[in-house]
């Protein structure tokens, strides 16, 4: 055991509340849910330039009746090989499709392709996750 350190924050009252109500349901105290939670926020942002290589997922929902979008997405796709692992597609429902895109290779490439993805006219929500290997 290293130690640890303290601090105190200020927080909106209702937040608060709901993170309490939160983490009693999964079982944590606060200092072990804000530790979760400061990891979960590096592991998303301290990655970008320099950050090497990482492994990850691309998760995307679009409408595949946008003219165009399946094309352009599968372009961007054959563009990237290299950093593209395994794709899965899902049927959500009738307009509705799903993405996930396991990803590994330098930060700076995976972050271009969400971004590129992300622009995509008809792509409704992209989430990034970045692990470091
Ligand atoms: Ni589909």
């Amino acid at each position: 055991m290293v130690g640890v350190s303290r601090f105190s924050v200020s927080v909106d009252p209702g937040l608060l509340e709901e993170f309490d109500r939160t983490i009693e349901g999964l079982g944590y105290n606060r200092s072990t849910a804000v530790q979760v939670a400061m990891r979960g926020f590096l592991s998303e942002h301290k990655w970008g330039e320099g950050a090497g290589e990482v492994v990850g997922a691309i998760t995307l929902v679009y409408d595949h009746h946008v003219s165009g979008l399946v094309g352009e997405l599968n372009h961007l796709q054959h563009e990237h090989l290299g950093i593209i692992s395994s794709s899965t597609h899902v049927h959500i429902d009738h307009d509705n499709c799903l993405e996930i895109l396991a990803v590994e290779g330098p930060a700076s490439h995976i972050k271009s392709l969400a971004g590129s993805l992300a622009v995509t006219r008809g792509v409704k929500q992209l989430k990034l996750s970045i692990l470091e290997k």
